[in-house]
């Protein structure tokens, strides 16, 4: 039987981020959207909460907060601003590909580091000229004499990367272009200190501004043979896998910022008054807010279930992508609807809703497009079907 009724302790976690957003995240968020820069202070206190290792297993220092409630701790850092809230929680996904193929030193080693201070981390797959269509990365990695690897390549829009500690990065291994996906790629921690491994400038994207974007180059990068994760050729299988634990988290995401849209949304409808009385009492008005009603809802349902499968062993692809798809599109349809609400002021930087819009677009486009978790679901639906 499927419940999502939540626990006193999820409860009790919940009240906690939600005074850490309202009080942190809420008042410095139009000065880090403005200025980019990276929101270290704030990330070194959710460390401090133990919003950074949630996701940690208990036995590597971590809290061993199960999928769903790291989820619902995830919507409402996110509520705050998703800048931010990427900036806190974006380790999660670097962190996914050890906790689910590691071994016991990566672990300790890894995800040490991060429980011991409030470092960041990221995920190196995407390159210049390869994002939805993984397979096509060309970052190469051969093995030399010693067993070690080496590392030429690029990759491209890489979160956190400015100031990360480690790497997870994915690399082609077999050159054969006939090599079977599952068996042509490996996943490496790297060192951010390695030699020959450059981060490029921060680049300036529409929204989550201070959630800090790179391309990074490796140049002759030379990784020891223990940082292979999850096993030589097992690479694809390794950065596939770690998505079915972090699309749900986006999906959270992105269902705080649409809340925040619709919370917004409601206040000025009250106050805003057209015709002799408050626009919230306009249909037109009304059945906006319906909407967006219907798809938080809706979207939330979908992100509790798609880490509800994962909590209870399942494999959830499925589901993780029904999440992320779905709530990808009700951001943007909330934030942009909430602009519509506001009228002029919806367009303005002094009003709340402008940086939603601009913040909800990513959700389309990181961690697999709204057209590639289509074609995953269809995949899917015909694997059940036939
Ligand atoms: N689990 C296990 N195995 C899998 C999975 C999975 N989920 N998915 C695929 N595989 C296996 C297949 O079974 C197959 O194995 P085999 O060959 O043995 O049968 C093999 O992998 C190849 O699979 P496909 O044939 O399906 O491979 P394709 O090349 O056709 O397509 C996808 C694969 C699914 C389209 C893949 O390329 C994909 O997911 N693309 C999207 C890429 C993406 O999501 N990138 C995101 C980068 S990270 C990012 O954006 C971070 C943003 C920051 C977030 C901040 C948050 C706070
Ligand atoms: P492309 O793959 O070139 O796609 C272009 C368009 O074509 C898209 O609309 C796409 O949906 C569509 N398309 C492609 N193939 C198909 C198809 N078969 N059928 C239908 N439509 C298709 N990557 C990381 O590895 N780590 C990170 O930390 C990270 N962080 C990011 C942060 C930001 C702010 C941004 C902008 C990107 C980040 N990415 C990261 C990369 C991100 O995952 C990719 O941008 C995304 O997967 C899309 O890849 P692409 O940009 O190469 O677009």
């Amino acid at each position: 039987e499927i419940c999502f009724e939540l626990t006193d302790e999820q409860i009790s976690i919940i009240e906690m981020v939600e005074k850490f957003t309202r009080e942190e995240i809420i008042p410095n968020a139009a000065k880090y959207d403005k200025s980019g820069e990276f929101p270290w202070d704030i990330v070194k206190k959710a460390h401090k909460l133990g919003l950074m290792t949630n996701g940690i297993p208990m036995e590597y220092g971590g809290l061993g907060h199960s999928l769903l409630s790291h989820c619902i701790v995830g919507e409402k850092l996110a509520y705050g601003c998703t800048g931010i809230a990427s900036a806190i929680g974006n380790n999660a996904l670097p962190q996914a590909p050890l906790i689910m193929f590691g071994n016991d030193e990566q672990k300790k080693e890894y995800l040490g580091r991060c429980i011991a201070e409030p470092i960041v981390c990221s995920y190196a797959v995407t390159e210049p000229g390869a994002g939805s269509d993984v397979a096509g990365i060309q970052t190469k990695a051969v093995k030399n004499a010693d067993g070690d690897w080496i590392i030429d390549g690029q990759k491209m829009w890489i979160t956190n990367s400015g100031h990360a500690n480690w790497f997870f990065v994915l690399t082609r291994t077999n050159p054969d272009p006939k090599a079977k996906t599952s068996e042509a790629f490996t996943g490496f921690i790297v060192d951010a200190d390695t030699p020959g491994l450059t981060v490029g400038r921060k680049e300036w994207n529409m929204g989550q501004r201070c959630s800090d974007t790179r391309g990074i180059t490796f140049e002759n990068v030379v990784v020891p043979k223990k940082n292979v994760v999850g096993g030589e050729g097992k690479g694809f299988i390794v950065a596939m896998g770690a998505f079915d634990l972090t699309r749900p988290p986006v999906a959270c995401s992105a269902v705080g910022l649409a809340q925040r849209a619709l919370d917004e949304a409601t206040q000025y409808s009250l106050q805003r008054i057209t015709f002799g009385m408050p626009i919230a009492r306009h249909q037109a008005i009304q059945f906006k807010l319906s909407d967006m009603v219907i798809g938080i809802n809706t979207a939330r349902l979908a992100y509790m279930r798609a880490a509800y499968e994962f909590d209870h062993g399942r494999r959830n692809t499925y589901w993780a992508s029904i999440a992320k798809c779905l709530a990808g599109d009700v951001a943007n349809k909330c934030a942009s609807d909430a602009v519509q609400i506001f009228g002029g002021a919806g367009y303005n930087s002094e009003y709340p809703v402008e940086k939603l819009m601009r913040d909800a677009k990513i959700f389309q486009i990181y961690e697999g497009t709204a057209e590639i978790q289509r074609m995953i679901i269809a995949r899917e639906h015909f694997r059940q079907t036939m």
